[in-house]
């Protein structure tokens, strides 16, 4: 075996040194497919089982973002094809890593498309806001400068991990117009905003989004000054178990993201709490634009269905 390319993943994307729901995707396929090239495996049994507890592991990373159990499902799925037939485990292992590339090719593409659907939404003169940040997200705001559209983006600093600052950074260096705000400020700002604009780490069937922690405070405001609440998201954001009533499980992280480990020892009677996600109710989102079309909220439900292969129920 060469390296733990299963194992180094599993820790990036746990640290958070991957993070966005896109990338970790993308991070664990590629973790695959490196596990298909490089393992040696003695029998079809170990390829399998081997494969699968790869996934399984990769799948525990992280546990709010469904990109990533779709993602790892797509591949196993594709190793599942084969199983029991009499194919040589190296031609198995071959079709594995084409379609891990065939993931990882038509995220990227879901992502330049997202961006051109969403460009067209933005007017000359509008103002947006944003949270955390999101490659979806910024393929929109990118694609839609680059066609010469003037507007200004509020990005809001997300804490505890400010990735609001990774948002502001990459919009200034392609010229985009961006203020940095903190997130307590998003009220007074929203005043001036004509819609906000967010990815997402899962959809509900029910429409709800699920995204970085602050969201749906974010959606609140939005919803009470009357600007319009967008959400960017390609359909391996969809997450199919919550069609048959599951939940998805909201990760919580460290104390220490929120306060110094030094301070929490001198108040050791302070508890801290630091949920990374929340779910933004369907009633706050007026549109979800994917690379399969708009839609609103109410209407992914059928996305989901026609793509997930679950009979059409009432
Ligand atoms: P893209 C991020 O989560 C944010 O919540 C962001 O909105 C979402 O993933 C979608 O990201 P985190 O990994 O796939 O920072 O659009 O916890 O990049």
């Amino acid at each position: 075996m060469k390296g733990d390319p299963v194992g180094s993943a599993y820790l990036q994307i746990k640290s958070m040194q991957v993070r966005g729901a896109g990338r970790i995707a993308r991070a664990a396929v590629s973790a695959l497919r490196s596990y298909c090239e490089e393992e040696r495996f003695p029998t079809a049994e170990d390829f399998y089982s081997g494969l699968s507890s790869a996934g399984e592991k990769l799948k525990s990373a992280r546990p709010t973002a469904v990109s990533l159990p779709n993602a790892v499902n797509f591949v196993l799925a594709a190793a599942r094809r084969s199983e029991g037939k009499a194919i040589p485990v190296k031609k198995v292992a071959r079709e594995v890593v084409a379609a891990c590339d065939g993931f990882i090719a038509s995220s990227l593409k879901a992502t330049e498309t997202i961006g051109d659907y969403g460009a067209k939404r933005i007017r000359d003169g509008d103002i947006i806001m944003t949270h955390c940040n999101s490659e979806a997200v910024t393929a929109i705001l990118t694609s839609a400068h680059d066609a010469g559209k003037k507007f200004a983006v509020f990005a809001t600093e997300t804490r505890p991990r400010f990735q609001g600052r990774i948002t502001a950074s990459a919009l200034a260096k392609r010229g985009v117009n961006v203020t940095l705000i903190p997130d307590s400020a998003a009220r007074l700002y929203m005043r001036k905003v004509d819609f906000v604009l967010v990815g997402a780490d899962a959809i509900a069937a029910n429409g709800a989004i699920v995204n970085k922690i602050g969201t749906s405070q974010v959606a609140l405001v939005a919803h009470e000054t009357r600007a319009r609440f967008y959400v960017a998201a390609e359909t391996y954001k969809l997450s199919p178990t919550t069609m048959t009533g599951e939940l998805v499980e909201i990760e919580h992280r460290s104390p220490y993201e929120v306060v110094p480990r030094p301070w929490l020892e001198e108040n050791s009677g302070v508890k801290v709490e630091n949920p990374a996600f929340d779910v933004t109710p369907p009633e706050y989102v007026d549109l979800i634009i994917t690379e399969r079309g708009v839609f609103p909220p109410q209407g992914i439900i059928f996305l989901m269905k026609e793509l997930y292969d679950l009979p059409m129920t009432s």
